[in-house]
């Protein structure tokens, strides 16, 4: 029988485009969507879809027992922006939703779990440059201190349940298609929205704030390369580094600059600097690549192409109704 998979929060930036490369390949009837709410509303018309509020152990229980989920990604979560803002709700989150998941995989009732986590997991005292898997952790932020926590918990649960969960440390992911959500790693998408429609962008980090960063199509194929790796070549149970491109604000302006030449930017850095400055410049992720055969594909030439090219047809889109 093909997998069943639960994609707990399924309307967020990673989980709408998660869900639409899982629907491909499992099927659209076997990739059970859900979010807090009904907003995505094509969405909801797309396929299976079940309001789960990540918090309520029960509400994703019964979703599992309803449609006999083998697997579930969870993407729910509060980012690092918005949980300095509300540090009690985000630890809420974070954490509760990771140990319902976990449970459900430690009693038997699915299989398998995604969870991920994120460079946030590094702080101030990590080594910068290509920083390694195995390092000083020591995040400063209340979202890296969820996910670092995270981390150790998936490691303890598969070691000690054998719970076979996988997990990614996602660089700043860029998409076109959804908008993302409360991350400091965001000013990489807002810019091109601004440069298609205002030429401008007002950047809330400084210029040469350099973050690692990927191409969205980039992070679906990875975790789903991860999940279909056989697990006894899996040698990493907390989170693998994972890496494809770093740039800084001004680099990346110099790139649409190209596309567009009258693109202007300036720099206003607010509190979100304080928490891209804790974080490293660039990843080493050689584990991932030797384990599980990690390649990424997208460069910030191609990255800049993709972008501007879809966001362009979205504008033009709206322009004609
Ligand atoms: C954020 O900026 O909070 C996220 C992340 C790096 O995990 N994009």
């Amino acid at each position: 029988m093909t997998e069943r998979i639960l994609i707990i929060g399924a309307a967020g930036q990673i989980g709408s485009e998660l869900c639409s490369a899982l629907r491909s390949l499992y099927g659209i009837e076997n990739v059970i969507a859900s979010d807090i709410n009904t907003l995505n509303q094509s969405l909801v018309e797309a396929g299976p879809f079940e309001i789960i509020d990540a918090t309520n152990f029960n509400q994703i229980k019964d979703c599992v027992e309803k449609y006999q989920v083998d697997t579930i990604y969870l993407l729910a979560a509060m980012l690092s922006a918005t949980a300095e803002k509300a540090p009690k709700q985000a630890w809420d989150l974070n954490m509760e939703s990771l140990f319902h998941v976990l449970n459900l995989a430690k009693d038997g009732v699915i299989k398998k779990v995604f969870w991920p986590s994120s460079i946030a997991v590094f702080g101030p005292s990590t080594p910068k440059q290509n920083t390694p898997q195995h390092t000083i952790m020591e995040p400063t932020t209340v979202y890296g201190i969820s996910k670092q926590v995270g981390e150790r918990w998936c490691e303890y649960y598969h070691k000690k349940y054998n719970v076979d969960v996988r997990s990614l440390r996602y660089p700043g992911i860029i998409s076109y298609k959804t908008l993302p959500g409360g991350g400091t790693t965001d000013y990489a998408i807002d810019i091109f929205h601004k440069a298609i429609t205002d030429k401008h962008y007002n950047c809330f980090l400084d210029a040469n704030c350099t973050l690692p960063m990927m191409y969205m199509d980039d992070a679906v194929a990875a975790t789903i390369k991860l999940m279909h790796t056989d697990g006894d070549n899996l040698s990493i149970r907390s989170s693998y580094n994972l890496s494809a491109v770093s740039f800084s604000p001004s680099e990346l302006a110099a790139v649409i600059s190209k596309h567009i030449p009258n693109f202007s930017i300036n720099y206003n850095p607010d509190f979100r600097q304080q928490i891209a400055e804790s974080w490293p410049n660039s990843i080493e992720d050689t584990i991932a690549r030797k384990d599980w055969g990690w390649q990424h594909q997208y460069d910030l030439e191609t990255i800049v192409a993709e972008m501007l090219n879809g966001l362009s047809k979205h504008y033009k889109k709206q322009q004609t109704f």
